[in-house]
């Protein structure tokens, strides 16, 4: 085989070599000069960190038809196919060595057999098509948080949704020298119709090789199953974090303004599509980031960075009243990839529940649309599909926080869990201490299923940290790293927990979306000790005064007793139910699982039983109050 760097030559113009000459890393030569070797692209084009190498990106998606300019300066509109609309967790793969013992309850395969059989895929999978290499940093630059990351694909909307999302590293990968701490993506498009979608979808494949912190991702265009940097990288960190002794999170950052200017910085962690974004951008805080964070200790405290630069959010149900801020900025000029949504006949995205008046016709993820339309089962197909998304530059957002690129990352102050659960959780919670929260938030967190992965939707699911779609190594060992972070800090971050789900017996919510800010104003107070609570099995809850304060002076609402009784009624069989279901399962399936997760679950079951005894199954948090 020819030496990397000659056949970079002999494949690259002067123009893109030099580019690549001048990084001088011979590992990063080697892995392209490898693909390229594979795939066999017609030309490559080597992003060196210019504006003008991203116009070139953005140009040529429109030329190649991956996405569809539309009225608004710098709006786009990228449509996937009907079967790749969500991260597709069956295709998505660890590959594990064959003398590494891997957690049974995570999706590998043979590393030699995987590399084998997505190598044939690749096999001349870029002919005739140009081959882009951008570089990136994950985490902001020149951080020691930080790690390089270098993307190869042939799609110019996953380069252009990775210049929007992520911070440009040519630079930091000029410093690099030869060290080999960088992650490698690779994507290939593969075949695909005259819509531009893939059509081999037995052929869809996202592998992850956790020993050469490398994806490979084919046979797919949805941004969570192609951008190599966004959940594909977050599987290789959390591998990494585990050697290194820190940890990624699929967490939110942001900063909560308290009295008088205070600015308190909280994590949030909540599965998909269940108000992560939303919650982030809240109108009166301050967004560092809204998926995906790593997490350190520094100057004796939980300190943390966003991983990205950029939004790749939720857009159905986006509307002026509930999200006032993001409607703006997705209504004025602006570069935004908007994806799987409906074009309507005035060239302008649409999207369902957007407070807005349906258009009669448009075209949109599954082709021409008309009102009304049926799908091949007789079902009304949506004008958008639920996990239809934007991507954006948060530097557009005008509640952007300061500290986004601050290399020394925020103090965190709080972290909140949050699921999708329509029966047993109170809407805010704060756990008793570092350890409970983690064990009883955390690690028993469970969530119903949604859109954002492919599958049926509103089944519970365990997912502890919201984080279990990502996680890559053994998750005893993940939740023991998560306990170990906050244990030898003396004053650790508060932990809470969120419900916006909560529903009555008839499955009607009992909050308003908007609920949610006053939640965080109170976790926000709790974390500096100045709004009392109440204590119940469970963990502590807000007073009802100090609700009714805080909704009348963030919402200027008038919040009843009524509804803080519903709300906030501790549900005793529930809380037991879910008891044993997450005992079972750490019980059963989660070997090594830490002792301490036990026994702190089986005091929180016997202090449930005690108040059962007391005073009934559901108690009024009134007469909870002592
Ligand atoms: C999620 O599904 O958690 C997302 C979008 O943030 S994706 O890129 O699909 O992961
Ligand atoms: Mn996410």
């Amino acid at each position: 085989m020819p030496q990397a760097i000659d056949l970079l030559k002999e494949k690259m113009n002067k123009e893109a070599f030099s580019r690549l000459e001048i990084l001088n890393n011979k590992k990063l030569n080697k892995f392209i000069a490898d693909f390229v070797e594979l795939c066999d692209p017609k030309d490559v084009f080597i992003h060196h960190g210019t504006e003008e190498d991203s116009a070139y990106i953005r140009k040529r998606a429109l030329e190649d038809k991956e996405e569809i300019s539309l009225k608004t300066n710098g709006h786009t509109m990228h449509f996937d196919s009907d079967k790749d609309l969500a991260r597709d967790k069956k295709s998505t793969r660890y590959l594990v060595p064959s003398n590494v013992k891997f957690d049974p309850n995570l999706n590998y395969i043979d590393r030699d057999e995987g590399l084998k059989e997505i190598r044939e895929i690749l096999k001349d999978i870029m002919k005739g098509r140009t081959l882009y290499i951008l570089f990136f940093t994950l985490g902001p630059n020149n951080s020691d948080f930080s790690i390089p990351a270098v993307q190869l694909t042939d799609s110019a909307y996953v380069a252009h949704s990775e210049l929007l999302l992520y911070r440009l590293g040519y630079n930091d990968f000029k410093t690099l020298k030869n060290k080999e701490r960088f992650f490698r993506s690779v994507h290939g498009t593969g075949e695909t119709d005259e819509r531009n979608n893939s059509v081999n979808t037995d052929k869809r494949r996202v592998y992850i090789d956790l020993e050469e912190s490398m994806t490979i991702s084919t046979n797919t265009q949805y941004g969570g199953n192609t951008l190599g940097l966004k959940k594909l990288s977050m599987r290789l960190a959390i591998h990494l974090s585990n050697k290194e002794g820190w940890l990624c999170e699929h967490m939110f950052v942001m900063g909560i303004m308290g009295p008088k200017g205070r600015k308190s910085y909280f994590t949030g962690a909540y599965p998909s599509a269940c108000g992560k974004t939303s919650t982030s951008m809240l109108a009166d805080e301050k967004i560092v980031g809204d998926d995906i964070a790593y997490l350190k200790i520094k100057k004796k405290n939980i300190f943390a960075v966003n991983v990205e630069q950029g939004m790749f959010g939720i857009i159905d149900g986006v509307n002026a009243k509930d999200d006032p801020l993001l409607w703006e900025v997705l209504h004025k000029p602006n570069d935004i990839i908007f994806s799987n949504s409906l074009i309507t006949e005035e060239n302008t995205p649409f999207w369902t529940e957007s407070g807005e008046e349906v258009p009669e016709r448009g075209v949109n993820f599954q082709g021409e649309w008309t009102r009304g339309k049926k799908d091949a089962g007789g079902k009304e197909i949506p004008t958008s599909h639920k996990n239809a998304r934007f991507a954006l530059d948060l530097s557009i957002l005008p509640n952007v926080d300061e500290n986004l690129h601050n290399p020394e990352g925020v103090e965190v102050k709080g972290i909140i869990y949050g699921g999708r659960d329509s029966d047993t959780s109170v809407p805010v919670e704060e756990a008793f201490s570092w350890e409970h929260g983690i064990i009883t938030k955390g690690a028993s967190l469970e969530s119903e299923t949604t859109a954002a992965t492919l599958g049926a939707v509103g089944q519970r699911v365990f997912n502890p940290m919201s984080n279990l779609d990502f996680v890559s190594i053994h998750i005893a060992k993940y939740i023991e790293n998560n306990l170990n972070i906050g244990k030898n800090i003396s004053d650790p971050p508060r932990i809470f927990s969120v419900n916006y789900f909560i529903k009555n017996k008839d499955g009607q919510f009992l909050n308003e979306k908007t609920d949610k800010s006053v939640w965080i104003k109170w976790m926000e107070l709790r974390a500096h000790n100045e709004a009392e609570a109440i204590t119940t099995p469970t963990g502590y809850i807000p007073k009802y005064e100090d609700l009714k304060r805080l909704f009348s002076e963030v919402l200027k609402k008038e919040y009843s007793k009524e509804d803080y009784v519903k709300q906030f009624t501790l549900r005793i069989p529930e809380n037991l139910s879910k008891i044993e279901r997450i005992t079972d399962i750490y019980k059963n399936k989660i070997e090594g699982t830490p002792e301490i997760l036990f026994s702190t679950l089986e005091d929180q079951k016997k202090r449930l039983i005690e108040y059962k005894e007391k005073h009934g199954e559901y108690v009024s948090p009134f007469d909870l109050e002592e």
